[in-house]
């Protein structure tokens, strides 16, 4: 027997978790939930982006997660709009929007949840109609995750929908050109886990969906991203606890700190 790689034939077996896998990434994805909750509700003007990691990682530690699945990436204002942002030392101003793209790590397995919440408790108009660009993306996106179908196929479905749905808000021509990155990647051990992209999805896989737009001439980004389950017939979104819907989220904001007070606040 001739020998070969064995980092393909891992690859391949971590592609589809097991029950306990499973059990592991949910109590990750869990506790990165409560700590989105938290930094909305902390959240007002002023804050530096730093305050809103130390939060967001105070609720991991608190809750039993082991470490960050990656470095935090709290990036406000003109932040939003660049990719891998993670120096978080801006102070937040009035009107910025604030992205959050975090994952705790429990149990050797990450989560990776990404919103998006303006710091001031509402979406300005504009902004709430990009949000919703961004989120009609990703439900559509969402709508067609089955066993059988590829991540390149679900990144166009996205792009289809941002392009019938921009209206006027990137001018002429559609908001495509605002994502400017990936729709997916496989999620498990690593937060960009090991497995090839064309593969086909089947029941067990763990994908994440998370489309964005980024307008940095308006200082203007939104990425929202949650984890996947491929089940038998569809998926289960499981980040799902974590609201999207805009409203949902300036509710969460309007809502007192659980775990966490800021000194001098
Ligand atoms: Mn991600």
């Amino acid at each position: 027997v001739e020998p070969a790689p064995l980092a393909p034939i891992m690859a391949r077996l971590r592609l589809v978790k097991d029950a306990d896998e499973l059990r592991r990434l949910q109590r990750a994805i869990d506790i990165t939930v409560a700590a989105h909750e938290e930094v909305w509700r902390l959240a007002e003007p002023g804050m530096h982006e730093y305050e809103f990691e130390a939060a967001a990682e105070y609720v991991f530690r608190a809750h039993g997660a082991e470490r960050v699945g990656f470095p935090s990436i709290v990036g406000s204002g003109p932040n939003t709009t660049v990719l891998h942002y993670d120096r978080n030392r801006r102070r937040t101003e009035p009107g910025d929007l604030v992205v959050v793209d975090i994952g705790a790590e429990f149990g050797y397995f990450s989560a990776d949840i990404t919103r998006t919440f303006p710091v001031s408790g509402t979406f300005t108009p504009r902004q709430r109609s990009l949000y919703e660009l961004v989120l009609g993306a990703q439900q559509a996106a969402l709508d067609r995750v089955r066993p059988g179908v590829t991540m390149a196929e679900l990144n166009r479905v996205a792009r289809d929908h941002i392009e019938r749905a921009s209206g006027e808000l990137c001018g002429a021509e559609s908001c495509n050109r605002y994502f400017i990155h990936g729709l997916s990647h496989w999620l498990g051990m690593d937060v960009h886990d090991v497995g090839e992209y064309g593969t086909v999805l089947a029941p067990g896989m763990v994908l994440t969906v998370e489309p964005g737009l980024y307008l940095p001439e308006e200082s203007l980004g939104i990425r929202i991203e949650d984890d996947v389950l491929v089940t038998e017939d569809g998926y289960r979104l499981l980040s799902g606890a974590l609201p999207r819907d805009p409203e949902a989220v300036e509710r969460v904001m309007r809502e007192s700190p659980r775990w966490t007070r800021p000194v001098g606040r």
